[in-house]
């Protein structure tokens, strides 16, 4: 069956692929799924008819049969378990591989997000500037850690994973910040992922609702 995912009417972004439907695309492309997309606005997102999808009122939501789910993460995980190349087989790199899921989106994209918050919302606080430094430097202290793990190794632990792809998908929102290119390793591996076929086939189906020629099936 194939599913049916949401997204942005009009993303923010510009269709530069930070909405959280790109993870979900590029793991669905990976996985060499067909899907289908409902594009939903700001005040659609608040109606009960989609709150009966995302309890929070957001992007993406996950259709598939009988089953209904939120949470990029946690639909990039159903999309991985049930799909070859996103999860290794053997049992202890599979739980490895989820392991680095959840480090991406638990414990590398909060301070991620802080930031990006604080840019975009707080820079008419008068504590801005004074605040600034310390939620960079958050980002830094994880990039850091990051960096050093990862040496020059192609991907976070053996092959490419689902763990990856959420890496980058975080690690990406760095792009205009420069705080990605003080890691080269990082800004390549950000780079690497980004060079498959998979990740520019999603990023260019979420660029065509932008450009207003999105088809709304893959
Ligand atoms: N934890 C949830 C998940 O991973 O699925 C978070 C979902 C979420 O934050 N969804 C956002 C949303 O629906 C879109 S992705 N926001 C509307 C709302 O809360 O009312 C976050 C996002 C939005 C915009 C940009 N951008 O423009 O660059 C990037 C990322």
């Amino acid at each position: 069956m194939t599913p049916t995912i949401t997204a942005f009417a009009r993303s923010p972004d510009g269709g530069r692929g930070l909405a959280r439907d790109m993870r979900v695309r590029w793991a669905l492309e990976e996985a060499g799924q067909p899907y289908e997309v409902r594009l939903v606005s700001f005040s659609e997102m608040k109606e009960p008819g989609h709150r009966a999808f995302h309890p929070f009122g957001q992007i993406p939501t996950y259709e598939e049969g009988d089953l209904a789910l939120f949470e990029s993460g946690a639909i990039v995980l159903h999309i991985a378990e049930r799909h070859p190349g996103l999860l290794p087989i053997e049992p202890n790199a599979r739980a490895r591989a989820v392991a680095w899921m959840f480090a991406a989106v638990s414990t590398v994209e909060p301070p991620i997000l802080d930031l990006e918050i604080a840019k975009l919302v707080e820079r008419d606080e008068p504590w801005f500037e004074a605040r600034l430094p310390a939620v960079e430097s958050r980002v830094r202290a994880r990039l850091q850690d990051l960096s050093v793990r990862m040496g020059e190794s192609e991907w976070l632990d053996g092959g490419f994973s689902a763990g990856d792809l959420l890496m980058v998908h975080a690690l990406q929102r760095l792009e205009r910040s420069g705080l990605l290119d003080e890691h080269p390793n990082l800004a390549a591996y950000v780079a690497r992922a980004r060079a498959r076929p998979a990740y520019q086939r999603a990023f260019e189906a979420q660029r065509a609702v932008f450009t207003g020629q999105s088809s709304q099936t893959r």
